[in-house]
């Protein structure tokens, strides 16, 4: 009975400490750092992009694009810059002109004035009437650059605007939790290519939905039911959801590298597939069945989120696995 007792007390514990401490660990992304000066983490991409790119990405890892709110935030981050990323000259960051010629604002809308604006002399100068974005050097002055030109950039996310999924462990109230399957979905109702679609869950630190099992084809059925019903549907390419299989050295398998029909699911549509080499990437029709499609088609798609198991957990601590 004392170990009953013990062991209880012990998936209490983990249990609680899952569910409120993820704040007080100061904990976001194993790709973000935490900055106890600002108490902000940050994340310097090294893969250059354009400005709007860069923004995009920042936010699909749930946080924005970094700008110097002062001069203290731009003293720390030059910091970190030094301490980490020695090579990269300039990054972007969160400023533009994007609505008004020559009026720049930070991309949440606050004139640049009210937060840092150290430009570099004869700085902004607008050079071929081209220059719309902003970056930062490393000497911390600022410069207008081309939109167009692709630059490294900093995201940003504030421990104070921190939320935590407990069920997926992850820093996204997107996703859900299914008992049964013991995974984390989330369906995507802006139709993207399969690349893009791959890229953007890869950004949330999940993975495009591989099926593997009539259970899992069945429950994420559901979800897109469910899904469809509440959002209004814009003009689609194809009624389908892409998910993590395509065609690659003429097999069909998931993005792990299993073939498909050994991945415990692999019920393809009537006639399908039917595309021979122009329909590359797998999806599934509205009803769960499998299809090919061209890649570059845009379609829903469902990112699917691996869960530490708990039982799995206190299985190695107590050698309790029969
Ligand atoms: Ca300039
Ligand atoms: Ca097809």
């Amino acid at each position: 009975m004392a170990r009953n007792k013990l062991i209880f007390y012990y998936l209490f514990l983990l249990v609680m400490t899952f569910c409120y401490s993820q704040r007080d660990k100061k904990n976001f992304r194993k790709d973000y750092k935490y900055v106890e000066a600002t108490e902000s983490f940050y994340k310097f991409h090294t893969m250059s992009k354009k400005g709007q790119d860069a923004k995009d990405m920042c936010e699909l890892e749930g946080a924005t694009i970094f700008y110097p709110e002062d001069q203290n935030e731009a003293d720390a981050i030059r910091q970190l810059w030094n301490e980490t990323q020695v090579v990269l000259p300039r990054i972007y960051i969160g400023v533009a002109s994007w609505i008004v010629k020559g009026v720049f604002e930070t991309f949440d809308g606050r004139p640049i004035n009210d937060v840092y604006s150290n430009w570099a002399p004869g700085e902004p100068n607008n050079a071929n009437d081209n220059e719309d974005c902003v970056i930062m050097r490393r000497d911390g002055t600022l410069n207008d650059v081309n939109c167009n030109d692709k630059n490294p950039f900093v995201c940003k996310k504030t421990l104070s605007s921190l939320e935590w999924n407990t069920n997926c462990d992850i820093p996204n109230l997107d996703y859900t939790y299914d008992a049964t399957l013991g995974k984390c979905y989330k369906f995507h109702s802006e139709p993207k290519g399969w690349r893009e679609a791959y890229a953007t869950c890869n950004a949330e630190q999940s993975y495009l939905a591989i099926v593997d099992s009539q259970a899992e084809a069945d429950h994420l059925t559901r979800m897109t039911a469910s899904a469809l019903r509440d959002n209004v549907q814009g003009n689609l390419e194809q009624p389908a959801v892409f998910l993590g299989f395509h065609k690659r050295r003429g097999v069909w398998s998931t993005t792990k590298g299993t073939k498909l029909v050994n991945s415990g699911y692999s019920k393809w549509g009537n006639q399908q597939p039917d595309g021979g080499d122009n329909e590359t990437c797998g999806a599934m029709f509205y009803n769960g069945l499998l299809q090919d499609l061209k890649c570059d088609l845009k379609c829903f798609f469902i990112c699917e989120h691996d869960v530490a198991n708990l039982s799995n957990v206190f299985d190695d601590r107590y050698g309790a696995s029969q």
